[in-house]
Order: structure tokens, then sequence, then C-alpha cells
């Protein structure tokens, strides 16, 4: 059936549709033309922003050779402000690359930027030749938007390799820092009151006799409990809980699944009363890249809750966060 439409119709109808979409499509999220980001860290300060702490893709980079770390920031979830480079390897004495998924905490007046940065190289075709290298450090500002500056002048410690730093400071001031390392995954270990040191050895948590393969842990607190967030074999996104933050934990199982065969990376935090999810995102390659099919881009969600603490089951959406918390 053809409708007559006259050309006032036509202008309303197409403002009508444009704002609908401007409106509705949240995801990814308006980071700035071309800004291509992972890993995102999530945390509200006492400035009322919400600030998302994220590792940097470069268009074509190799092998996840990534150099800097940027934070972005909002108060109404839909307009974003980019910080720029909070922090770049090449401030950093002891590392050259691999600046990976980092994390964000406020202790005692100060931020500090927990993250992961290497050197050597990887060989895929023949492990034996590897070189590379990655371990934590600590970086200290005033502001949440750095600078940081690297509060140690080396890593955390050298041995096990690490990457995927998750610092948790609990209502006591107690930072708990969880990694994903070799030999280290599901172990937490404190770190000193000055964020200088960590505190004797690595503690391995009792998971309930559940540990697949993961990456990027992520621990918040809600109601009393602690939840230990990951990505379970690299890809699917679920969670434990446990009465205290070393454990022991219970699985809870998957909230979301991974739409393509890559990693992903996810924090959640509540914001204005309202408890949300924030993740990374494979996209078709938009840069020309010959040898890389999908660049990485963040992206969020509401999280649900069920009445006993559990996380109702997500799924990804094109709409994403509308400005819809209370004021
Ligand atoms: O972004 C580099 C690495 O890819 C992260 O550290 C992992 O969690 C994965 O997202």
């Amino acid at each position: 059936m053809m409708i007559a439409i006259n050309g006032k119709q036509l202008l309303f109808t197409a403002c009508l549709v444009l704002t609908t979409t401007v409106g509705l499509s949240q995801n990814p999220l308006n980071f700035g033309e071309g800004m291509l980001s992972a890993d995102p860290s999530a945390h509200v300060w006492e400035d009322g922003r919400l600030y998302v702490y994220a590792s940097h893709d470069e268009p074509c980079q190799e092998d996840f050779w990534m150099k800097d770390w940027r934070v972005f920031s909002t108060d109404d979830l839909v307009n974003w402000t980019d910080h720029g480079a909070i922090m770049n390897v090449s401030d950093i004495s002891w590392a050259d690359n691999y600046a990976w998924a980092p994390d964000a905490a406020f202790k005692d007046g100060k931020y500090y930027f927990c993250f992961p940065a290497g050197t050597g190289f990887k060989d895929r075709v023949n492990p034996e030749n590897s070189t590379k290298w990655m371990g934590i450090g600590i970086g200290v500002s005033d502001s949440p938007t750095g600078p940081f500056e690297d509060h140690i002048g080396a890593p955390l410690w050298t041995e096990p390799y690490a990457n995927d730093p998750c610092l948790f400071i609990d209502d006591d001031g107690t930072p708990y820092l969880y990694v994903h390392a070799m030999g280290a995954d599901y172990k937490v270990i404190e770190l000193t009151d000055d964020m200088k040191a960590v505190k004797g050895d690595f503690e391995k948590m009792d998971m309930g006799g559940y540990e697949p393969k993961m990456e990027g842990p992520f621990v918040f607190k809600r109601n009393g409990k602690y939840y230990y967030t990951i990505a379970e074999n690299n890809r699917d996104l679920s969670y434990y809980m446990s009465d205290s933050p070393k454990g022991p934990w219970t699985y809870k199982g998957i909230f979301m699944k991974q739409e393509h065969d890559s990693n992903n990376h996810a924090s959640m935090v509540e914001y204005k009363g309202q408890w949300m999810l924030f993740y990374h995102k494979w996209y078709e390659n938009n840069s020309g890249c010959e040898d890389q099919k999908l660049e990485r881009k963040i992206n969020a969600e509401y999280l649900y809750f069920n009445k006993d603490g559990t996380i109702k089951p997500l799924k990804r959406t094109e709409k994403g966060l509308t400005a819809k918390y209370k004021k």
C-alpha cells in the first residue's frame, strides 16, 4: 500500500526516527570517533561522575601490543568525556608494551591505577621461543583522570607472570588484589595500606571445586555479599558469590554469553541507584586491516538482581544504557 506523505510529514518522520535512534542506541558507548577501547573497569567516585578505565586498542595493532590506558567519564550515561591517555608504557621504567586490562581504586584521598604491563614477544607458533613477561604495577594520582605516576617504579612482584588485575577496597579499607596469572588464577593477595607492596603470599581461594580457564577477574560487593566475576574460558561472563572477599566462593553460573570466539572482559558498578555492566564487544573492523577482521569497543547494559542476590541473565543490546537513572 502506498501512503501519501507531504514534505512536512516526511521531515517530522525523519526527525522522529533520528531522535529515537540517537536516544535508544547507546552501544557501543560514544567515546569519540574512531576510539577503540576494551577491558572496561567502571567506578563512581566522590564527585558523582561515573568513570570507565580502559585499555586502548590501536587500529591494526599486532597481537595485543598496546601502549596506553584511557579514562572516560559521564554524569548522564549518554554523553562521555574522553580524558585522554592517563598513563603510557613509556612512563614505566620496567615495561615497554602490553598496556592491558587495568583497574582503579580510591583510598585515603588518593586515586590508584592498577595496571598490567610487560615486555618481550609471544611466539604463538613456537611457544618455547617466547620471551614475553607481564607484571602488575600501581600508579597514583590526586585526580581520577590522572596523570598517574608509577607509585613504586617497579612491578609489585616479578614471579608469577600476571595480568588482568582487580583492585578491590573493602568497606574497612583493606585492599585486595586479584589477578589472572600463570599459576595464580583464583588467588588473592592483600596490599599494604600505603599501596606500595603486597603483603605476604598469594592465597588460593576455595572456588567450590569449579575453576575453568579464565581472564579478567572483577570483584564487587552488594548488600554485604561479595561477587567474583570472570570471563569464563575467556569468553562467557560468569560469577561466584561469597560472604568474604577471600571466599569460600559458590559458583552461580554464566550471566552473559559471548557472541564471538574472542575474549571478553567486564566490570559492574552501581550508579544513581541502578546497577550496570560494562564489557567489550567485537565489531567488524572498519580500519582496513587485512589480517584483523574484528575490533573492540565498549558496551554497557543495565544489570538486574534476583531477590536472593543472584544476577539475572543478560542479553547484549544495541540500546544499552539510556538515561533512566533516578535523579
Ligand atoms: O586487552 C588485552 C587483554 O585481552 C586483556 O588483558 C584480557 O582480559 C583480554 O581482554
